[in-house]
C-alpha cells in the first residue's frame, strides 16, 4: 500500500501525450519539454495515476486553434521550415529568434499542448472531472497572430473560451514568475474573465516588462473589461510566508467580488527558488499551497503547467500539486521512490532526496511588509469595481 487511492466523491483528469516531451527547442534554450517526462516519471512511481482519469490527449484541430489564432499565423506555424544554421532571414510573427525557434515538429507541439488544454476544459464542461491537469500547457505569453517567450499557440486562452460556452464567468490566476501578458491581452475588453497574475515586475528589465500594479484594464469606463485585470508585481526573492498570505488573501478577495463558475490555475514552476530564469524564494509547499487554496474552494479548476527551468524542481512541484488535487499529499513518502526513472536527476547534493526540498541558493527578499500591503490595498480598491 502506497497511500495512494482514487478520491471519493470526486474526479481528477490527467491530460497526457508522450510526443509533446520529444520536442525540442534547442541545446542551450532553457524551455526542456522533457521536463515533463520527469514529472511524470515521478507521479507514476508514486502510483498517483491510479487515483486519476488519464487521458493521452490529442491534437487539436485548426479550426480548433482558429478560436483564438489568426489563420495566417497558423497558416505559417504549420509550415515553417527549420531554417539552416547560418540562416539569419528575419522571420514573420516573432518566430525564428532565440527565445522562439523554429524547431523539428513544431506545429505538431503546439496542436497537442493546446489539444489537452481543450480535452480538459472539456472535461470541466461535462462534469466528468472537478479537477482537470495539462502539465504540458500553461504557455501563457503567446497572441493571436505572434509568438512570444518560448509561446507559440496560447493554450490557456483556447481553454477559457471552452469554459466560456458553459460558465458565465472564469477566474484566470498565473502564479508563473512572469507576466501573463497573452491572457491578460486576450480577455482585455471582457467581464467574464477576470484575470490576475503574480510575478516579477522590474520594467524593461524582466520579461515581458509589462504587468505593473496600475494595468488593471482598458482606461474606459465603458469597456466591460475595465478593472478586470489584476497584476501583482512583486521584486526579488519573495518567499511562502509572504507569497501565501498573498496569494489568499487576494484570490479570496477575487472570489467573493466575481463568484467565478470555474477557476484556471497556471502553476508556471519557474516562480520557484532556485529556478534558472526566475528570482523568487517560494518553496514546493508554498507554490501547492495556492493549488490546495484554489481546490479548497469546489469550483471546477483546471491547472496547467507553465513555465519552470529547473527541470527536477519542476517534477517535484508538478508532482507534488498532482498529489494534492488527488487528495493523497498528506499520505505519501516524502522520498522520492527508488524505483523512479531519472531518480539520479534528484540526487545532485543528497542521497535520499524528497519530494519538497528543493536545492536552490536562498535570495534576499527585497518585496517590505508595506510593498506587500500596498498591493492588497490597491487591489481591494480596484475589486469594488467589480462584480458577478
Ligand atoms: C536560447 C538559448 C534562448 C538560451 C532564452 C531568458 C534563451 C533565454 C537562452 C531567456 C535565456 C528570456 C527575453 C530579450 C526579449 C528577450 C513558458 C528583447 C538564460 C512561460 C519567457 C522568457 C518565459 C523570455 C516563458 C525572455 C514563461 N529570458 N537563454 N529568454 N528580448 N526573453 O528577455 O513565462 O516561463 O536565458
Ligand atoms: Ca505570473
Ligand atoms: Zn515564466
Amino acid at each position: 500500500d502506497n497511500g495512494i487511492v482514487r478520491p471519493k466523491g470526486y474526479n481528477v483528469s490527467w491530460h497526457v501525450n508522450p510526443e509533446i516531451e520529444k520536442h525540442h527547442f534547442g541545446n542551450s534554450h532553457p524551455m526542456k519539454p522533457w521536463r515533463l517526462t520527469l514529472s511524470k516519471g515521478l507521479i507514476m512511481s508514486y502510483g498517483m495515476h491510479i487515483a486519476m482519469d488519464t487521458y493521452l490527449s490529442r491534437q487539436a484541430t485548426e479550426e480548433e486553434m482558429r478560436d483564438f489564432h489568426s489563420e495566417d499565423y497558423l497558416e505559417y506555424l504549420r509550415t515553417a521550415k527549420v531554417a539552416m544554421p547560418d540562416d539569419e532571414t528575419p522571420k514573420p510573427y516573432n518566430l525564428g529568434g532565440s527565445d522562439c525557434p523554429i524547431f523539428e515538429g513544431l506545429f505538431n507541439y503546439c496542436s497537442m499542448y493546446s489539444g489537452a488544454s481543450i480535452d480538459a476544459a472539456r472535461k470541466l464542461c461535462n462534469n466528468e472531472a472537478d479537477i482537470a491537469i495539462n502539465w504540458s500547457g500553461g504557455l501563457h505569453h503567446a497572441k493571436k497572430a505572434e509568438a512570444s517567450g518560448f509561446c507559440y499557440a496560447n493554450d490557456i486562452v483556447l481553454a477559457i473560451l471552452q469554459l466560456l460556452r458553459k460558465y458565465p464567468r472564469v477566474l484566470y490566476i498565473d502564479i508563473d514568475v512572469h507576466h501573463g501578458d497573452g491572457v491578460e491581452e486576450a480577455f482585455w475588453s471582457s467581464d467574464r474573465v477576470l484575470t490576475l497574475s503574480i510575478h516579477k515586475y522590474d520594467g524593461m528589465n524582466f520579461f515581458p516588462g509589462t504587468g505593473d500594479l496600475d494595468r488593471t484594464g482598458p482606461d474606459d469606463e465603458a469597456n466591460p473589461g475595465a478593472h478586470h485585470s489584476i497584476n501583482v508585481p512583486l521584486s526579488d526573492g519573495i518567499d511562502d510566508e509572504q507569497y501565501i498570505w498573498l496569494f489568499k488573501t487576494i484570490v479570496g478577495k477575487c472570489v467573493e467580488r466575481f463568484r467565478p463558475s470555474a477557476i484556471v490555475l497556471q502553476c508556471g514552476a519557474d516562480s520557484l527558488a532556485g529556478d534558472r530564469l526566475g528570482r523568487f524564494n517560494v518553496q514546493v509547499q508554498g507554490h501547492g499551497a495556492c493549488v490546495a487554496y484554489c481546490k479548497s474552494l469546489k469550483i471546477p479548476l483546471l491547472l496547467v503547467g507553465g513555465g519552470g527551468y529547473t527541470p527536477r524542481n519542476v517534477a517535484r512541484a508538478w508532482a507534488h500539486e498532482t498529489s494534492i488535487a488527488i487528495g493523497c499529499d498528506a499520505n505519501i513518502d516524502p522520498i522520492i521512490p527508488q524505483h523512479t526513472p531519472y531518480r539520479s536527476h534528484f540526487r545532485h547534493e543528497t542521497l535520499f532526496p524528497t519530494l519538497e526540498q528543493i536545492l536552490g541558493d536562498p535570495r534576499p527578499n527585497k518585496n517590505s511588509p508595506k510593498k506587500i500591503s500596498d498591493i492588497v490595498q490597491s487591489i481591494t480598491e480596484q475589486l469594488r469595481f467589480v462584480n458577478a
